[in-house]
């Protein structure tokens, strides 16, 4: 990978370091990408949200052949005891189906669950941080940032689901932490295609008020 390169993105190129940049996978979990799943039990249809699943694989193999490059994971779930879960957050989901409650994938969102855990086309290697967080921001609660600022990182570069929700929400902190995001396009997706679409737009508007967009192409070419 070359020293520095630059990612092709909207609405600006943005420079980037290998040894200054992260890959952040946002929630890749089976708790919203198979059924009877948490995000199944909110009334979605999961099947939308899994045509993210090859762009990034794609781009976690390109970022794991990049020397120097930070390759992270997040995982959204609960302690067993629910301690950490508000009351809110559990009344979301309708009786018999709530967070706790056990399904076809054990609990729901709860940690440890086969549910919680990363699908297996995109399971983290042994070296690669996965951070549990219990909310929508991966900031939130965890120790993302002290992992990431005892690396030097500058730079994320974001995918998963849900682009509106947690990918959303991770870089709205990230960009007042100050890290550059781009937000990878095919490689996020969400239950609601229009909110992928206007979510991405509301990133990159206004000269990108807290990240760019890019393609997973743009992103593979940079990191060659
Ligand atoms: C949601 C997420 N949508 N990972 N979580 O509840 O986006």
């Amino acid at each position: 990978a070359a020293a520095e390169a630059s990612i092709d993105a909207e609405p600006s190129p943005t420079a980037i370091t290998a040894t200054t940049t992260a890959l952040l996978v946002i929630d890749m979990q089976r708790d919203f990408l198979e059924p009877g799943g948490f995000g199944e039990s909110l009334g979605n249809d999961v099947s939308v949200l899994r045509t993210a699943i090859a762009p990034c694989s794609q781009l976690l193999s390109a970022c794991r052949a990049c020397p120097g490059l930070l390759v992270c994971h997040t995982r959204e779930g609960h302690r067993p005891d629910l301690s950490d879960l508000p009351r809110h957050k559990l009344m979301q989901s309708p009786e018999g189906k709530r967070i706790g409650d056990l399904g076809p994938m054990g609990r729901i969102l709860v940690r440890g669950e086969r549910g919680h855990d990363i699908i297996p086309e995109l399971y983290p290697l042994p070296m690669e941080p996965c951070v549990d967080k219990p909310g929508k921001g991966a900031f939130f609660s965890t120790d993302l940032e002290t992992i990431l600022r005892s690396r030097g990182i500058e730079t994320l570069i974001v995918c998963g689901v849900t682009t509106e929700v947690c990918v959303h929400t991770t870089v709205r902190e990230a960009n007042d932490r100050g890290f550059a995001c781009v937000v990878v396009d095919e490689a996020c997706s969400s239950f609601f295609p229009e909110f992928h679409r206007v979510g991405l737009s509301m990133v990159k508007a206004q000269g990108g008020i807290f990240g760019k967009v890019a393609s997973v192409a743009s992103v593979v070419r940079a990191v060659r």
